[in-house]
C-alpha cells in the first residue's frame, strides 16, 4: 500500500513511523487510521523491525480526530461503520513493543492513539487533552478507559469533564509517560529507547508486553499465575540460555529469537 498521510522508515531494526497531515495538525481521518493500520501490521511482520516508534511533526503528535469528516455523521453511519474500530483494533493487536513518541498536541485521538502505545516519550512542548466535551461528545477510542488506568479516576475526570490540556511535566508525575525529554532530542531518545529494545530477545519483549497488558485485563492472582507460566516457558528459549551464559561469561549477549 503507498502512503499519503504517514511515511515509515526502517533503521537498525526500528521503524520511525510519522503521522503526516499538517495541514490538520495530524488529525486522524479514515485515510491515516487506514494507512496506519497496515503499516503497522506490515512492521509487525517485516524481520527488519523488531520496535516501533510512532511520532508527530514539532507542533502536534495529532489534534485529535478529524473534526471536519466527524462533523456530518449520523448515529447509523457511526454504527454501521463500525468508525475506527477495525483499524484501532488493529493497531493494539501489534504484538513488537511500540513507543509513541510526543512533541506538541496529543488531543483527543490523538491522546487515545499515544495511550495504544507500550508507552509515551513526551518532549517537554507536549500537551496532553481529552477536549471531546467542547464538541458536545465523549472520548470514543479509549480515552475514558486508558487515560483513567493512567492517571487515575480523579485526574481522569477533570481531563474530560473540563477538557483542559495537561504539560508533559504534569503526564509524567501522573504517569501518562514514561519520561520527558527536550524537544530537540525527542526522536533520538525515541530511537535509542527502540533500539534498546530491539537488540532483546524478540520472544521476551512480546512477552513483556503480553504479560503487562494482561495485568489491565484480569485479577492479580490471575495475572501472577499467568506471569508465572510465561516465565516458566522461557526456559525452553535459546535466548534464555544465551543471556544467562552472556552475564556469567561477562559478554553480551546475542539473541537469535529462538
Ligand atoms: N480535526 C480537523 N482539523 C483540525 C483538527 C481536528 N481535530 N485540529 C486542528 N485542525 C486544523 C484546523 O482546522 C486548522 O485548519 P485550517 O488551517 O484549514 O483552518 C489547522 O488544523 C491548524 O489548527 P489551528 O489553526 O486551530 O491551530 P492552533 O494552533 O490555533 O490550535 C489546537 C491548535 C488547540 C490543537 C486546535 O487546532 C484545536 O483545538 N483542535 C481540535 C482539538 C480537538 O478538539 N480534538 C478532539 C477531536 S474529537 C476526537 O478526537 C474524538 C476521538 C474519538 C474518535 C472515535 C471515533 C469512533
Amino acid at each position: 500500500m503507498a502512503y499519503e498521510t504517514i511515511t515509515v522508515e526502517v533503521e537498525h531494526y526500528v521503524a520511525l513511523i510519522r503521522l503526516n497531515r499538517p495541514e490538520a495538525l495530524n488529525a486522524l481521518n479514515a485515510q491515516l487510521l487506514t494507512e496506519l493500520a497496515d503499516a503497522m501490521k506490515c512492521a509487525d511482520r517485516n524481520e527488519k523491525v523488531r520496535c516501533l516508534v510512532i511520532t508527530g511533526s514539532d507542533k502536534a503528535f495529532a489534534a485529535g480526530a478529524d473534526i471536519s469528516e466527524m462533523a456530518k455523521q449520523s448515529f447509523v453511519d457511526m454504527f454501521e461503520s463500525d468508525y475506527f474500530t477495525p483499524e484501532t483494533d488493529a493497531i493494539c493487536a501489534t504484538r513488537k513493543p511500540v513507543i509513541a513518541a510526543v512533541a506538541g498536541y496529543a488531543l483527543g485521538g490523538g491522546c487515545e492513539l499515544a495511550m495504544m502505545c507500550d508507552f509515551i516519550i513526551a518532549a517537554d512542548t507536549a500537551k496532553f487533552g481529552q477536549p471531546e466535551i467542547n464538541l458536545g461528545v465523549v472520548a470514543g477510542i479509549g480515552g475514558t478507559q486508558r487515560l483513567t488506568r493512567f492517571v487515575g479516576k480523579s485526574k481522569a475526570m477533570d481531563m474530560h469533564l473540563t477538557g483542559r490540556f495537561m504539560d508533559a511535566e504534569e503526564a509524567e508525575r501522573s504517569g501518562l509517560v514514561s519520561r520527558v525529554v527536550p524537544a530537540k532530542k525527542l526522536i533520538e531518545e525515541a530511537m535509542a529507547a527502540a533500539e534498546k529494545i530491539a537488540a532483546k530477545s524478540a520472544i521476551a519483549t512480546k512477552v513483556v508486553k503480553e504479560a503487562v497488558n494482561r495485568s489491565y485485563e484480569t485479577t492479580l492472582r490471575e495475572g501472577l499465575l499467568f506471569e508465572r507460566r510465561v516465565f516458566h516457558s522461557l526456559f525452553a528459549t535459546e535466548d534464555q540460555k544465551e543471556g544467562m551464559n552472556a552475564f556469567l561469561e561477562k559478554r553480551e549477549a546475542q539473541f537469535r529469537d529462538r
